[in-house]
């Protein structure tokens, strides 16, 4: 039998971060469809993001790019993240968008773009200590498009060295989440491109070195639970970068492309005791909203998440245990897919009830008048974008 009130419980204690550039226009290398309303500044994000939180109850921080988010004081912009009931999360660092890095940024042949590369890590880190920032995110799209254009050995070896060099600096409350994405914008050879490269780099550099999982990375039909269930078992799943793919890395709200695999990942994150913002494992969200309007967007995610949360809770784990046990392959798939099939959405909204919060978010933000009131108020300046 599944104790319900602890489910409840659980699902209080959840927490999602959101990621700032989310609120931002985004698009392909196609087109960018700009949104009337969009912030222009970073404060301006952290407005949105507070109406996510304020309509999910879930998601109180916002994780920040630097230099899209970059502000004069980093101590004052956590204060006014605080003021509007909500604290700067994760800081993702940038070596992908400047001309030097053409050839990689911590990997570069080149000792002086290595250099640039690694004082804006470093920086990263500063602004850590200004905001109260626990975690360091870092994804290189450093690598290589034809094959012997460089040595994959002594790029790893300047890859390890920049990451030693960013970690010795590390303060001992603070981490450093190591992403991976297996191809784009590099299609040879990627320098972290999957979650055995990322790990062996965060076990040479101690405890304080994770794995960051984007659901978004990986090769058509790879088993993500696995990858997950294997960081979990060996104590280095530093977080996920949830969102959705049909293709390639997509950036899709989470959920949308495949609620199942995403049950499927929560349900190995429960089994392992790693749901509670206690047991170190960020659960943020990676996305960009092209077509559609982000706040809403963002507000699904969350929701999406707190969907296959509840039903992953709701596996009933003494009858599966015991099937599995008895080897009774139908009988232990029936219970994991009796919780995969349970309509959440009443048991949601009730656990929105009693936390005070209406229990029809999208409805609710759209009765609030917030769309309409940036929409108006939001004229002149320049809308954020990948950019800025
Ligand atoms: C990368 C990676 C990073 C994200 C950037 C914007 O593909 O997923 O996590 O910060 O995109
Ligand atoms: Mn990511």
């Amino acid at each position: 039998m599944v104790d319900v009130s602890a489910v409840m419980s659980a699902l209080s204690a959840q927490r999602i971060e959101l990621p700032s550039w989310a609120f931002g226009n985004t698009g392909t290398r196609f087109k960018v469809f700009a949104q009337p309303g969009v912030p222009r500044t970073p404060q301006e994000k952290v407005d949105d993001a507070a109406q996510v939180h304020a309509f999910t109850g879930v998601a109180p921080s916002v994780a920040v790019h630097i230099p899209w988010d970059r502000v004069d004081d980093f101590a004052a912009f956590a204060a006014y993240a605080r003021e509007r009931g909500v604290s700067i999360g994760t800081v993702n660092a940038n070596v992908f968008q400047d001309d030097d890095y053409r050839l990689g940024s911590v990997a570069n042949p080149d000792p002086r773009v290595r250099a640039k590369a690694l004082s804006h890590l470093l920086e990263c880190v500063d602004i850590m200590d200004a905001t109260g920032s626990a975690d360091l995110k870092l994804w290189f799209a450093d690598g290589t498009n034809y094959p012997g254009q460089d040595s994959i050995t002594a790029r790893q070896e300047r890859l390890a060295e920049a990451l030693a060099a960013v970690y010795a600096r590390l303060g001992p409350g603070q981490r450093m989440l190591l992403e991976y994405k297996l191809f784009e914008p590099s299609f040879y050879t990627t320098d972290v491109p999957d979650w055995g490269t990322s790990l062996v780099h965060c076990l040479a550099l101690g405890p304080q070195a994770a794995v960051v999982v984007d659901t978004g990375h990986h090769a058509p039909g790879t088993n993500i639970e696995f990858i997950v269930a294997m960081l979990l078992r060996a104590g280095r799943l530093g977080g996920f970068d949830f969102n959705s793919r049909f293709y390639a890395d997509d950036d899709l709200m989470v959920g949308a492309a495949d609620p199942f695999q995403l049950f499927r990942i929560m349900h190995e994150v429960a089994t392992a005791g790693a749901l509670h913002p206690d047991a170190g494992v960020a659960f943020m969200l990676d996305q960009c909203h092209n077509i559609e309007p982000k706040i809403p967007a963002q507000i699904r995610s969350v929701m999406n998440v707190q969907e296959a949360t509840a039903k992953a809770l709701l596996i009933d784990t003494q009858a599966l245990a015991a099937a599995q046990q008895a080897g009774d392959i139908l009988a232990a798939n029936a219970v994991f897919m009796d919780a995969y099939n349970t309509d959440v959405r009443p048991l949601l909204a009730e656990l929105r009830t009693t936390m005070g919060i209406d229990p029809d978010p999208i409805t609710a933000y759209h009765r609030s008048g917030y769309a309409e009131k940036i929409i108006t108020q939001r004229i002149g300046g320049t809308a954020a974008s990948w950019g800025s």
